[in-house]
Parts: C-alpha cells; sequence; structure tokens
C-alpha cells in the first residue's frame, strides 16, 4: 500500500490508549515497525498495561527526544487527545518528521464508502442512528472514531460501509485524503482549553470538508457551511421549509412533517427521540444516509423506533410526579441549553437544575441566559461551582454540594409536581468522575436510591 511505504522505516505511535493500540495492531497487521511514545505515562492509568499485555516486545518510549530519536522516526502517528502543541511535537516538525493521526492511516486502509460526522453535540446520536439506518437495510455497516470504537479496529472487517464520529481533536491534522460524504451538525463553544480560541475550534472542525464529495450542513447554523474552502455537492438541512434538494420542516393541515423538499416524509411527533435538537438530529441522518444512498424506508423506520443513548436526556425515574433527567453527556453549554429548553415548561420554572464540574475556558452566558428564563434552582457541583455561584447566585436560588447525591436528595426536598430534575452539567466530569458516564450512573443511583426510601409515587 501506498502510504505504507511511504512511512515504511520506523514509526512512532504516540499515546497508549485505546487509539494507541489500534494503530499498533493495524501496523502489525501490515508488518509495519513501531514504537509506543507516552509523554505523560502517569496520567494514562491503565493503558500502558495493556498496552505491555498486548505487545510484550514493544517497550514504551518516555524521552528523551532527542536528535538521535528523531533519526529513526519517519512518522508519528499521535491520539487525539494529544496536543499538537507539546515539546514532542513542536521538534518533530523542526525533524520534518510527518506527523499524522489515525484517521489518515483509516482513509487510505479501506474502500468502502465513508460517512463521516463531527458538530458540537449530537455526534454520537446522528453517528448511531445512521448506523441503524444502514443496520436497518441490511447493509454491514462499521461505526467508530470518537463514539468509542477506535476507527482502525473497524480495517480489515469486509464493511460496506463506514460511519465515523470524528472530534475537532481528530480532524485537526486531517489533510483529507480519499472521498467521504461528510456532516457538520452544529457549533458552540467546546475544548476551547485545548483550541485556545473558538476560531481554532472552527477551523479544526472546518477540516470535515477536506476531500468530501458531498457534504450535509445545517442552514440554522451557518457556521457548519464550508468557509473559504472549495468545497463539493451541499446538502441541507434545517428546522425550516426545505428547498426541493434539502431537508426540513413543512406543516400541513396543522401537522409538522420531517420532509424532502416539498414531499412529506413522517409526522414529527413520530419521532421517537423528543425536543427540537433531536429534530435537527434526525434532518442531519436523513440527510447523510439519503446521500450514502440508503433507502428511504429502512431509514424513516429507524427514525420511529431509535431510542436514544444512555446519558443524553435519559428519562431515568418518575417519582411523586417529578421527572429525573439523565443528561451526563452535555458537558457543554450548547447542550446544557438544548436540554433545559426541551425539558422547560417557561412560564412554571419548572427545572431543578444540576450543574457544574470541571470548565473549558468556556464564556457561560448563554447558560445563565437561559438559566434564568427556566431554572427554580440550581445545585453546584465541582470546580466550577464558586465560579457559577458568583455568575448565577444573583439571578436564581443556587447552592453548591460535595457530591451528586447530596444535590439529588436537595432537588427531591424542593421540587414539586410537575418539575424536572436535569442532570445538564455543561461541563467535563473529570474533576470528580472518570468520565460522563460514572458521572450518570451516579446520578441514577442516587435516584434509584429515593424511590427504594419510599419517596415513589
Ligand atoms: N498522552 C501523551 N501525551 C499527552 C497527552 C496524552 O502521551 O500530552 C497519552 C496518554 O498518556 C495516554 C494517551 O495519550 O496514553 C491517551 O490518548 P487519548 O486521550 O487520545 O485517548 P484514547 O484512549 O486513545 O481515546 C481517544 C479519544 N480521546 C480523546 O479524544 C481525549 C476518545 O474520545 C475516542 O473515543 C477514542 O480515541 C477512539 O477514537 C473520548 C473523548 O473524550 C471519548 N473525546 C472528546 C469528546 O468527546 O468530547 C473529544
Ligand atoms: P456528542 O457526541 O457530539 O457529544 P451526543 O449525541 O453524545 O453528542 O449528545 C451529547 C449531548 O448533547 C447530550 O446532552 C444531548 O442531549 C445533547 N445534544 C444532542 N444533539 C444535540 C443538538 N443537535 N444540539 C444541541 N444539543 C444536542
Amino acid at each position: 500500500m501506498q502510504a505504507e511505504e511511504h512511512i515504511s522505516k520506523m514509526i512512532a505511535i504516540l499515546g497508549t490508549g485505546i487509539t494507541g493500540i489500534s494503530v499498533a495492531k493495524f501496523l502489525l497487521s501490515r508488518n509495519l515497525d513501531f514504537i509506543f511514545v507516552n509523554t505523560c505515562p502517569k496520567k494514562s492509568s491503565s493503558s500502558p498495561d495493556r498496552v505491555t499485555e498486548l505487545f510484550p516486545t514493544h517497550d514504551i518510549f518516555c524521552g528523551p527526544f532527542d536528535d538521535y530519536f528523531f533519526q529513526k522516526i519517519h512518522t508519528i502517528v499521535v491520539s487525539p487527545g494529544v496536543p499538537r502543541d507539546i515539546p514532542l511535537l513542536l521538534s518533530a516538525r523542526e525533524h520534518f518528521v510527518r506527523i499524522i493521526g489515525d484517521l489518515e492511516l483509516f482513509f487510505k486502509a479501506v474502500s468502502s464508502p465513508i460517512v463521516t460526522i463531527t458538530g458540537a453535540n449530537g455526534k454520537s446520536t446522528v453517528t448511531s442512528l445512521v448506523g441503524a439506518m444502514a443496520e436497518q437495510a441490511s447493509i454491514k455497516v462499521g461505526i467508530g472514531g470518537n463514539i468509542g470504537t477506535p476507527m482502525l479496529d473497524l480495517v480489515g472487517k469486509n464493511f460496506k460501509l463506514y460511519v465515523l464520529e470524528l472530534s475537532s481533536f481528530q480532524l485537526e491534522l486531517f489533510e483529507g485524503t480519499g472521498e467521504h460524504i461528510c456532516g457538520f451538525l452544529n457549533i458552540s463553544p467546546d475544548h476551547l482549553d485545548r483550541h485556545g480560541s473558538m476560531e481554532n475550534y472552527l477551523a479544526a472542525k472546518q477540516h470535515i470538508f477536506l476531500g468530501a464529495k458531498q457534504a450535509v450542513v445545517n442552514r440554522d447554523d451557518p457556521l457548519t457551511f464550508p468557509q473559504g474552502l472549495t468545497c463539493c455537492d451541499l446538502v441541507t438541512f434545517g428546522t425550516d421549509e426545505p428547498r426541493a434538494t434539502d431537508f426540513g420542516v413543512i406543516s400541513h393541515n396543522d401537522i409538522r412533517w420531517l420532509a424532502l423538499g416539498k414531499q412529506r416524509l413522517m409526522p414529527v411527533c413520530d419521532l421517537s427521540l423528543k425536543g427540537t435538537h433531536n429534530i435537527s438530529n434526525a434532518l442531519a441522518a436523513l440527510a447523510l444516509g439519503h446521500c450514502a444512498g440508503l433507502p428511504m424506508e429502512s431509514m424513516l423506520s429507524t427514525l420511529r423506533h431509535f431510542r436514544g443513548l444512555p446519558h443524553r436526556c435519559e428519562e431515568i425515574a418518575c417519582i411523586n410526579n417529578i421527572l429525573y433527567i439523565d443528561d451526563s453527556k452535555a458537558t457543554n453549554i450548547g447542550a446544557a441549553c438544548a436540554a433545559i429548553e426541551g425539558f422547560s415548561q417557561f412560564q412554571k420554572r419548572n427545572i431543578l437544575l444540576i450543574a457544574g464540574g470541571r470548565t473549558k475556558n468556556i464564556d457561560f452566558s448563554s447558560l445563565i441566559k437561559m438559566v434564568s428564563k427556566a431554572v427554580k434552582h440550581c445545585f453546584l457541583l465541582g470546580e466550577i461551582a464558586d465560579e457559577l455561584h458568583n455568575l448565577l447566585g444573583g439571578v436564581i436560588p443556587v447552592s453548591r454540594h460535595h457530591s451528586i447525591e447530596a444535590c439529588v436528595v436537595e432537588a427531591s426536598k424542593i421540587g414539586c409536581a410537575g418539575d424536572v430534575v436535569l442532570l445538564s452539567p455543561a461541563c467535563a466530569s473529570f474533576d470528580m468522575f472518570e468520565n460522563y458516564i460514572e458521572r450518570g450512573l451516579h446520578f441514577q443511583a442516587a435516584v434509584n436510591s429515593l424511590s427504594e426510601n419510599g419517596r415513589a409515587s
């Protein structure tokens, strides 16, 4: 293979997490020589052990990264979580070492069509929807990327279609080798601790258009359109009336329909996923599936039955007519605002919000605006609790807590029938938990123990 010849001498795999392991398996299957590199081995708790177990003859090199090291290395395959400006990568550029991500290797290794999906929010939902639509049409589909299965683990399995969720971290290094159908769902501030500014974050996301033959973009969010890049065929989606070849929403006899141009596809109320943001997600999935040639019937059937992913606006219980929602995956403000809006009865101020965690250098003003309209009380957690207390304290009642369990108990005392206790933190979880899943599971356990303690209606 061309790419393999190009990088045949010695490759460094930077990062020993699940991406690093998948890159190593891929290179091994092609008889290519590599070493593992880790610049902060102490941070990656269990993964070095896993690497040692899987590749006992390959050491993990932690430095020094001197001239001797760079003489042996032609290419570094960087894991997404590694910032691009660490000293190793700055020196590598000075030594003209090729720096790529797993996406570059993936594109060169597969020949079936690829659908790529990015955005600030909804990536996993839309990736899963498009994957489920393909499965519904009996197409052997490989689903991976940021959603959890490293993309190189999909190679060699004879998939007829690939659906990849791509983060800004994965797109940052992408140079657009190979054709694909891409979707850019939406953009709002996230990961500014890594990218430094909204401009840089958006620029990384815009790399998704490189090499695309068709692109699906969001009419409701113009920043998702290709900017200053020569691009391909565009298909748009949005919650307004669409043009002939675009996807949108039309009204007919007082019923709102998902539509392709003027063609009514299905009533919005038949969507199994609820909330305005999920209408957008459904339209994006339809547009992407349509570009990939999936049959309309299979796509609509999927939209009627898809139950949604865990920790995304997931209903956990209704206790004493108070609804408990786990939206732990809301790790930025755009996602939290979408959830608050989705569950609000604005006149009643019925939301009891559990928020906070580790900030990503994001401006909270749009959250404050939404909270001031819809939230009855905000329970604050984590590293950002003091800052949020200062920002929100004059706007609505707030309280700080040391655990998610305490938040749930307090919320259950304040709540009345019709209220919604919403865990939608708008922050990362890493200050208190392993990840958003662990945070969500703590919330669920706390809610379940409320019912066990006899509070259930
Ligand atoms: N490392 C260094 N130097 C550094 C930083 C890290 O050597 O300066 C090493 C660590 O010691 C560790 C490895 O890099 O050995 C970790 O690499 P990684 O952070 O890329 O983690 P992986 O386990 O490979 O998981 C990555 C994605 N992680 C991140 O982007 C942070 C996973 O997305 C993705 O599912 C996986 O690849 C498969 O594609 C996670 C994520 O949090 C879920 N993504 C962010 C998000 O969704 O918001 C973007
Ligand atoms: P991602 O993979 O981009 O993080 P997910 O589908 O996992 O997206 O959803 C993450 C969070 O974003 C959840 O809280 C979910 O309710 C919210 N969300 C999903 N789709 C959208 C959207 N289109 N706009 C705003 N928020 C959304």
